[in-house]
């Protein structure tokens, strides 16, 4: 009958549930979104991929009677996936800007990871799992690398263990699955795990199927280091959407035309390293400063595309800001997110605003709550909000030259200097601010941002490696996860960053997109150097 293909999807509208609905239509089934308690009652399976915070969802659950639903849903053992969020909210209460009350169905409280034993957080990457006990969809994913991105977690105790399915080690053994019959919700997100999700979303669409089981050379042990491929966005001379990369971020081609760079279409070029391997994808819309992003319609439809059958997680900056338009209506940075959040993107980036809210930041003392950065980390976590660093490095004799914090850097400058700091530049290079990338770390970091993407102008497009000096720095200064971007050219500079920094992430374009150096060989290498790695 038709309902056999119908999947019932629980989505309060509060971030990118895209992805979910797209893993879900690309698996042979429709989506019917539950408008009233009695969809979730009539729901034949029932999808709840939470997203947002905790109080948020749970505000909406009680007001218009869903949570109740959920709970006499649950009760009578009909099919359930709850997913991160949707996991955390079946526990009596979370910690999260709380305490405040789940829906109470299992013992325990969804408490923050606990920072100062080294790791960071928020938890963002590929994981291993330990399977606790038959949970039928899981099985055999043990050996696999899921995504997890979250900054809270349950724990496992006597009171719950009839529930854990599967536990995850990052500083605590935290529960990363939970199964009772037919009612199943994993932390993690298998709707961007690649094809070991796809498999964990088949089984529970299709429970009376085979487990077809996913051959593995190599046991998952532990957080991966991701690699992660970049597309550099923005329109050509003929107004459309190219793949573009610069030297030192000049795009141009210096010929008689100065035309812009193009190196492939940003659709066909991410669905290229979703196959091969990349761990996410990230697209920089590189003029958005420019030009205002909302009008910028290819991109979204880039974003709402690459959504439907690239299952990583897909980031997208550029030109995120608030905005007034050419008849004075004004859009807020936290509109021009949330567009982006709901045409796929799973995480935002920040470039030259995050530069002036840290400034202001400095400059007061006083966190405002206005700059687009705190903003949209307040209503999406900081999770999703990743601030795009571009520094530029400037070499100094004496580190008492200037108010900013130096280093003494492995190669002297051109008149011998010893020392350097990295000034941050807005507007894609072109303006330098006063402020090192040191003090600009920090202050996002207290100002909500939830991972740091590292590029460095002086080393971008040379294929000479990483600035490992700068990744150093900036990547033992703060707790979240650091992404470090700039001059790759060879597998082994991933391995050196990995081997020398507490980078979480590396990130190249110029070798991927010229296919200098595909992405296999890279995970190769890093697997050969005993790096862990998501194969
Ligand atoms: O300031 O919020 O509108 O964001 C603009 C975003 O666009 C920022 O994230 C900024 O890094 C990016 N951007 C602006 N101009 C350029 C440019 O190249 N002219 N690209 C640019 C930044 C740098 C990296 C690049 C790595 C790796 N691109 O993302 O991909 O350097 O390259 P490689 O492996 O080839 O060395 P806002």
């Amino acid at each position: 009958s038709a309902a056999d293909s119908v999947v019932t999807l629980l989505d309060y509208g509060a971030g990118n549930v895209r992805s979910v609905r797209n893993a879900i239509r690309h698996l042979g089934f429709d989506v019917k979104d539950v408008q009233t308690p009695e969809d979730i009652l009539n729901a034949e399976r029932l999808v709840f991929p939470g997203v947002g915070a905790f109080a948020a969802a749970m505000d909406v659950l009680n007001k218009n009677g869903m949570a109740e639903a959920i709970c006499s849903y649950i009760e009578k053992d009909r099919p359930f996936l709850g997913i991160c969020l949707g996991l955390q909210l079946l526990f009596e209460s979370s910690e999260e800007n709380g305490p405040v009350k789940g829906l109470g169905l299992i013992p325990g409280v969804v408490g923050r990871f606990d920072s100062s034993n080294g790791f960071r957080v928020p938890h963002i990457g590929w994981n291993a799992l330990q399977i606790e006990k038959d949970s039928l969809i899981l099985d055999d994913v043990g050996s696999h690398h899921v995504y997890f991105v979250h900054s809270y977690r349950a724990m496992p105790s006597d009171e719950n263990k009839d529930w854990v399915s599967s536990t995850c080690n990052y500083g605590d053994n935290f529960i990363a699955s939970v199964r009772r019959g037919n009612v199943h919700a994993v932390q993690f997100h298998p709707e961007k795990s690649g094809d070991v999700g796809l498999t964990i979303l088949r089984r529970f669409l299709y429970p009376k199927t085979n487990l077809e089981k996913k051959p593995t050379e190599r046991k998952a042990l532990k957080l991966a280091k991701r690699v992660i491929a970049c597309l550099d966005v923005r329109t050509n001379d003929r107004g459309d959407l190219v793949v573009t990369k610069g030297d030192q971020y000049d795009v141009r081609k210096h010929t008689k035309e100065n035309e812009v760079r193009e190196l492939g279409k940003p659709v066909e070029l991410a669905r290229q390293y979703y196959k091969d391997g990349a761990d996410e994808v990230s697209f920089l819309n590189i003029t958005g400063f420019r030009d205002f992003p909302l009008g910028d319609l290819p991109m979204l439809q880039v974003l709402r595309y690459t959504s439907e059958n690239v299952f990583v997680p897909l980031t997208v900056g550029g030109g995120i800001r608030d905005f007034t338009d050419a008849n004075g209506r004004h859009y807020s940075s936290l509109e021009v997110a949330s567009e982006y959040f709901r045409c796929g993107a799973d995480k935002i980036s920040i470039g030259s605003d995050a530069v002036y809210a840290a400034e202001e930041y400095l400059r007061t003392g006083v966190k405002s709550g206005k700059s687009s950065l705190e903003q949209i980390s307040r209503v999406y976590g900081n999770q999703a909000v990743v601030v795009s660093i571009d520094p530029r490095r400037v070499y100094v004799k004496n580190p008492k030259d200037v108010e900013f914090k130096t280093i003494r850097v492995a190669n002297p400058g051109p008149n011998g200097e010893e020392f350097a700091w990295y000034q941050c530049t807005v507007s894609g290079g072109r303006e330098g601010r006063p402020i090192g990338a040191y003090e600009l770390a920090k202050a996002v970091e207290e100002l909500g941002a939830g991972e740091i993407l590292l590029n460095c102008i002086d080393c971008d497009g040379q294929k000479k490696g990483f600035d490992i000096d700068l990744i150093k720095l900036i990547s033992d200064t703060v707790s979240i996860p650091v992404i470090a971007s700039s001059g790759a050219g060879s597998a082994e500079h991933f391995s050196e960053v990995f081997r020398k920094t507490n980078a979480s992430a590396a990130l190249a374009a110029g070798i991927f997109h010229r296919k200098e150096v595909p992405i296999q060989s890279v995970k190769e290498h890093l697997l050969n150097e005993h790096i862990e790695v998501r194969i």
